[in-house]
Parts: structure tokens; C-alpha cells; sequence
């Protein structure tokens, strides 16, 4: 049985929902013949979203780790390409921590790669009609925070991991931010269900187009 470790994080800041725990809570529809898909919800508390997921990694001994989180404002599904070891919050964490500029690690590298094959993730999702595109930062608060603590926990093991970004629920669009894009749970679930198989069966990402032009 192929073993996929997914998490996703509570609600943070301003909102009551997040979409990466509703998808955590359909796990059951995640499953596919063959695979089985084991979710965590994290805190969304620097350090301790991290040690959680390392600790779920040691129990488990997943072949692959997908890690989730909101980003509020994109109106795609985003893997993740690169972590990097900044904390430097613009809001608070669910336990009070601000940190301003401090390393995650320290003395750890700048930055870690994915090692999931983002660009084949994104050609099948749009091949399945729904909106991808590999994102170039994972920010700097704690989903950047989890993503390279992980990846730096994985550097010496041969597990691919990696981070991605899903938009809102359609249930967090609110009257004073009524253009915010979101994403249904349906479609969400079908996204990740395309994931799971890409990364099943795609351990080299594939060689395509999909960078960025500033
Ligand atoms: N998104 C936040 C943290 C938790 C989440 O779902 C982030 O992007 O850092």
C-alpha cells in the first residue's frame, strides 16, 4: 500500500474555516485503490505545526508527504517550488508569536526545494479543468514556516514532500470582500485526488513550461 501523509492547518487570522482542514475532514473521499491517505490537522503556531507533522511523519512512514493551506486571494491551486528560512509574520500566529526577519533554522540553508513534481502536478490538474500554476513563495509565515522545517527534516530521506496553496472556501467570501476567489470543497477534493495520482505515478517532475516572468 502506498502511504500519502496529508496535512492541513485550523482556521487563522480572521477567518472560521480554513479549506486545507475541510479537506482533512473528507479524507474518506481521498482514497484510491492502492493508496492510503492518512490527514492531520495542524496548529497554525510556529514550531508546533512543524514538530506535529515531523512527529506524524515518524509514526506513519509515509512515501509521500502533501501539506496544505490556505492562501486567501488565489483563485488557483498552487504548488509550492521553494521554502525558505524566514519567519517574518504580518499577523500574529494562534498562540501570540510574531517573529519580525528571524531565521526558521538557524545557520540552516536559505532556502529548500520541493521535491514534488509541481510542473507535472499542474499540467494534469489543468488537464482536468482545474485552475494550477506553480507559486514561487510559500510566504513567510507559518505554512513557509512548516514547508521548510519539513523539507529539512526529508533532506536525507527519500520521501518526496512539498507544500501547496488552495484557495478559500466559497463560505469565507464575505459582503465586504465579495470578488475574493474560492474553490468547493468538490472540486478541491477532485484536485487533490489528481495530485495524489501524479505524484504516485510521476517521481521526476516533468521538463515544461511553468515559471514566472516578473
Ligand atoms: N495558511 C497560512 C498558515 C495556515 C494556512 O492555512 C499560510 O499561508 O502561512
Amino acid at each position: 500500500m502506498f502511504k500519502v501523509l496529508i496535512t492541513g492547518f485550523e482556521p487563522f487570522g480572521e477567518d472560521s474555516l480554513n479549506p486545507s482542514q475541510a479537506l482533512i475532514n473528507a479524507q474518506q473521499q481521498l482514497q484510491l485503490t492502492g493508496v492510503e491517505v492518512i490527514g492531520c490537522v495542524l496548529p497554525v503556531v510556529r514550531y508546533q505545526a512543524a514538530e506535529t507533522a515531523i512527529k506524524a511523519i515518524e509514526i506513519h512512514q509515509p512515501d509521500l508527504v502533501l501539506m496544505f493551506g490556505q492562501a486567501s486571494g488565489r483563485a488557483a491551486i498552487t504548488p509550492e517550488r521553494v521554502a525558505i528560512n524566514l519567519d517574518d509574520y504580518r499577523i500574529a500566529d494562534n498562540a501570540g508569536h510574531q517573529p519580525i526577519d528571524e531565521p526558521i533554522i538557524p545557520h540552516g540553508p536559505a532556502a529548500y526545494f520541493t521535491t514534488l513534481p509541481v510542473k507535472a502536478m499542474v499540467e494534469d490538474l489543468q488537464q482536468a479543468g482545474i485552475a494550477a500554476e506553480v507559486s514561487h513563495s510559500a510566504g513567510t509565515f507559518v505554512c513557509n514556516h512548516l514547508f521548510y522545517a519539513v523539507q529539512h527534516y526529508l533532506a536525507q530521506h527519500d520521501i518526496p514532500s512539498g507544500f501547496i496553496h488552495i484557495p478559500v472556501l466559497p463560505e469565507q467570501v464575505t459582503a465586504t470582500n465579495p470578488s475574493l476567489p474560492s474553490l468547493g470543497l468538490e472540486p478541491l477534493i477532485a484536485a487533490v485526488r489528481v495530485m495524489i495520482q501524479t505524484c504516485y505515478h510521476s517521481k521526476q517532475d516533468r521538463q515544461i513550461v511553468g515559471g514566472s516572468v516578473c
